[in-house]
C-alpha cells in the first residue's frame, strides 16, 4: 500500500505494523461539535474507550499542515483548544496541506483518510446529512457523497436529529450507502433513540457486522460505505419533548441569525448544548462512548487472528 504522505502516530504505526484492530476517530466532534472545555475530556475518553475495548484509537486530523492518523494527546490538546482551527471536508484536505493549516476532518473527510490508510472502521456520534429545507439551501453534508465511495463501517447514532432524516435515508440509498440498525430495524435519531424509519437490515453482533465488511470484499463489487445505526437506550435519550422543542428554538435561531453552509451544524449543537442544562451534552458524550466501544469490538471481530 502507498502511504502518500499521510503522517502516522507512534502508536498507530505500532498497531499496523502488528496487524492490531484500529478505530478511526474524527476531530470535528472535537473542535467544533462539543463546548471547551469538557471537548478535551471526552476525546480523551473516547481514545480510552476504544483501547478498553480491544482496538488502538487513531484520531485523525491536520496539525500545520499535516494529515495526521492517530494524533497524540498535546495535538489533540491543541485542536480542542486552538482558535482558528478549520472544519474539514474532503475538498478541504489539500488547501489546508497547502497553507499550513490547523483543522479537524468531518464524517467526510475522517472516512476518506481512514479507508486511505487502511482502516476498516471508524467512530462518531451522528452523521451528517440533508438539512431541514435543503429543497431550498441545497444544504447536503458531503458526509453522504464521501462514503457512497468509501469503503468503510461507519458506527453512528443516525444522523443528527437536527437534520431531514427521512430525506437523509433516501439519500444515503441513492448514493448506494449500506444502512444497518445495530440490535433493531429502527434508524436511530442521534440524541433520541428512535428516528422514526425503518431500516431493511438488521447486524446483532460484531461477528455479523464484520462478517458484511468481510463479505464486500469478497464479492469484489465495489459500493460505499455501511452506516451502522446505534441507537441509544431509550432511558438514556434526550427526552424527546425538550429535545423538540429546543430543535424548533434553534432552527428559529438559526433563521434569525442568518447561519448559513459549515456553520449549521455547529451552531445547532451549541444551541442544544446552552439550552438544556448540559444535558444534551451528557447524551451526546454516551453516544460517542458508546459508539466508540462499538466499533473497537467491530476492529477487532475483523482483525486477522493473532499469529
Ligand atoms: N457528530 C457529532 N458531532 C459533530 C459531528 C458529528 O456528534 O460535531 C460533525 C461531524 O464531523 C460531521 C459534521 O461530519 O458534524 C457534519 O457537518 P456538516 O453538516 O456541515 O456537513
Ligand atoms: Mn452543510
Amino acid at each position: 500500500m502507498t502511504d502518500f504522505s499521510i503522517q502516522y502516530g507512534g502508536h498507530v504505526s505500532r498497531a499496523r505494523g502488528d496487524g492490531r484492530p484500529v478505530v478511526a476517530l474524527e476531530s470535528t466532534i472535537v473542535s467544533h461539535g462539543l463546548p471547551r472545555p469538557d471537548n478535551l475530556r471526552v476525546a480523551r475518553e473516547i481514545e480510552q474507550t476504544v483501547r478498553d475495548n480491544g482496538a488502538v484509537p487513531a484520531t485523525i486530523g491536520m496539525i500545520g499542515g499535516r494529515l495526521t492518523v492517530g494524533l497524540d494527546d498535546a495535538q489533540i490538546e491543541h485542536l480542542a483548544g486552538a482558535d482558528g482551527v478549520a472544519k474539514l471536508s474532503v475538498r478541504d484536505l489539500a488547501l489546508a496541506a497547502a497553507t499550513g493549516a490547523d483543522g479537524a476532518t468531518t464524517v467526510a473527510a475522517t472516512s476518506a483518510v481512514a479507508a486511505a490508510a487502511g482502516i476498516g472502521v471508524f467512530a462518531t456520534g451522528g452523521l451528517g446529512g440533508v438539512h431541514r429545507e435543503a429543497n431550498t439551501t441545497f444544504d447536503e453534508s458531503a458526509d453522504l457523497t464521501a462514503l457512497s465511495h468509501t469503503p468503510i463501517v461507519v458506527v453512528c447514532a443516525g444522523v443528527k436529529s437536527i437534520l431531514d432524516v427521512g430525506a437523509t435515508l433516501e439519500r444515503l440509498e441513492t448514493l448506494g450507502v449500506a444502512v444497518a440498525g445495530y440490535g433493531t430495524h429502527r434508524f436511530p435519531g442521534f440524541f433520541v433513540t428512535d428516528g422514526g424509519f425503518d431500516v431493511d437490515w438488521r447486524l446483532d453482533t460484531p461477528e455479523q457486522v464484520a462478517a458484511a465488511v468481510a463479505a464486500r470484499a469478497d464479492h469484489g463489487v465495489s459500493s460505499g460505505a455501511l452506516v451502522l445505526g446505534h441507537p441509544l437506550p431509550a432511558d438514556e435519550q434526550l427526552d424527546p419533548e425538550l429535545h423538540d422543542r429546543t430543535l424548533a428554538e434553534g432552527l428559529a435561531l438559526l433563521a434569525r441569525e442568518g447561519i448559513t453552509g459549515k456553520a449549521v451544524t455547529p451552531f445547532l449543537l451549541a444551541h442544544f448544548h446552552d439550552s438544556t442544562e448540559g444535558r444534551s451534552l451528557a447524551v451526546n458524550v454516551r453516544i460517542i462512548l458508546r459508539n466508540a466501544a462499538l466499533a473497537a469490538r467491530i476492529a477487532a471481530a475483523a482483525a486477522p487472528a493473532p499469529s
